[in-house]
């Protein structure tokens, strides 16, 4: 935004949000930086929601980066999980001739439209978290996330060392897995790399497999529901870890052990996953790190001084368990 007009980009955000289209901006019309011309670099985030534990996360990660003393004005939007909401963003954000888009997007299709008209305002978009599919892979400029098939062959890969330190590796097993917002990478990802892993396996059984949208509170009613329907669920597999906390209590609610009489493996290990484990109602989180802030801004630096970056970076993982969760909870940021 250098050499823009800041108090008509703080204009046009507070009509923005007099109508409700949810754009935020660090800045207020009061502060002494907002009459200042500077050399900031304005950056759109437009986030998915505030759905999870890792969400969150991944929100303060951005906030506490794109702030002034790191050089960045960040206008931020959430999009209420909703495709639409994440559109009409990210055509605001052009209206106010970001610097760079940043887009955490909620599902994987539906973006070519918009993408070519950030592209045609000369805006760089960087994707983060999730991955989008368009047919043009110059419409952006670089995606850094998860790999999440890898994630979903990791829950299954961990389940059977667990089953065979158990004795228990040729045992009929029933599974029922909650998957995240259908149609989001890490959904699909998760889902491919379990289904790829359970087929390998003829004594496991999928018996049920429904979305509560990657939150606690559905997850509580979809488990519920599952319990009452199946008698013999041995694993139950959340596609993250509120719906994993969702399922547990439905489990405790129903008057099962989980953890014991029940197998629960989740992903993202936050902070609460590991006091789940610790606790003994949760078995296992693969990790999914949500700490995209710095490597975003890492990205934009190298824009800046004209540096070439990668087109997709994955981030490291590991697997956490009841095993090894006290000696790693110190040690856990988010
Ligand atoms: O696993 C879940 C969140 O896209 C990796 O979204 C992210 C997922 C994460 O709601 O908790």
């Amino acid at each position: 935004m250098r050499g823009y007009c800041r108090i008509g980009l703080i204009f046009l955000v507070q009509i923005c949000s007099l109508s409700g289209c949810g754009i935020l901006s660090r800045p207020t019309e009061n502060s002494p930086e907002s009459t200042a011309e500077n050399d900031l670099i304005v950056v759109g985030f437009a986030q998915i929601g505030a759905e999870s534990d890792w969400r969150v996360a991944n929100t303060e990660s951005i906030m506490s980066t794109f702030t002034e003393e790191n050089g960045f004005e960040l206008v931020f939007n959430d999009g209420q999980q909703k495709f639409e909401n994440q559109v009409k963003a990210l055509r605001n954000f052009i209206q106010l001739e970001v610097d760079y888009i940043v887009l955490a997007p909620v599902v994987e299709t539906g973006w070519d439209t918009v993408f070519a008209e950030v592209k045609a305002a000369n805006i760089p978009l960087i994707i983060s978290d999730r991955f989008v599919e368009v047919k043009d892979d110059s419409l952006y400029t670089a995606w850094v996330g998860s790999d999440f098939l890898s994630e979903g062959e990791k829950a299954i890969d961990w389940l059977n060392s667990y089953l065979e330190s158990q004795g228990r590796a040729d045992e009929e097993i029933n599974i029922v897995e909650l998957q995240g917002t259908l149609g989001s990478t890490a959904e699909i990802g998760r889902t491919e790399g379990i289904a790829r892993k359970l087929a390998e396996k003829p004594n496991y059984h999928l018996i049920a497999i429904e979305s509560a949208d990657f939150i606690q509170s559905k997850a509580r009613e979809v488990m519920g529901v599952l319990l009452q329907k199946h008698n013999e669920i041995g694993v139950v597999i959340a596609q993250n870890d509120n719906m994993a906390f969702g399922a547990i209590e439905a489990m405790k609610a129903a008057g099962k052990i989980p953890g014991k009489e029940i197998i629960v493996i989740s992903f993202d290990a936050v902070r609460a996953a590991f006091n789940a484990m610790l606790a003994g109602d949760l078995n296992v989180s693969v990790e999914c790190n949500p700490l995209h802030g710095p490597r975003v801004a890492e990205i934009i630096r190298k824009l800046e001084a004209g540096e070439p970056v990668e087109k997709k970076r994955y981030v490291d993982e590991a697997v956490f368990d009841q095993e090894n969760a006290a000696e790693q909870l110190p040690a856990r940021t988010y």
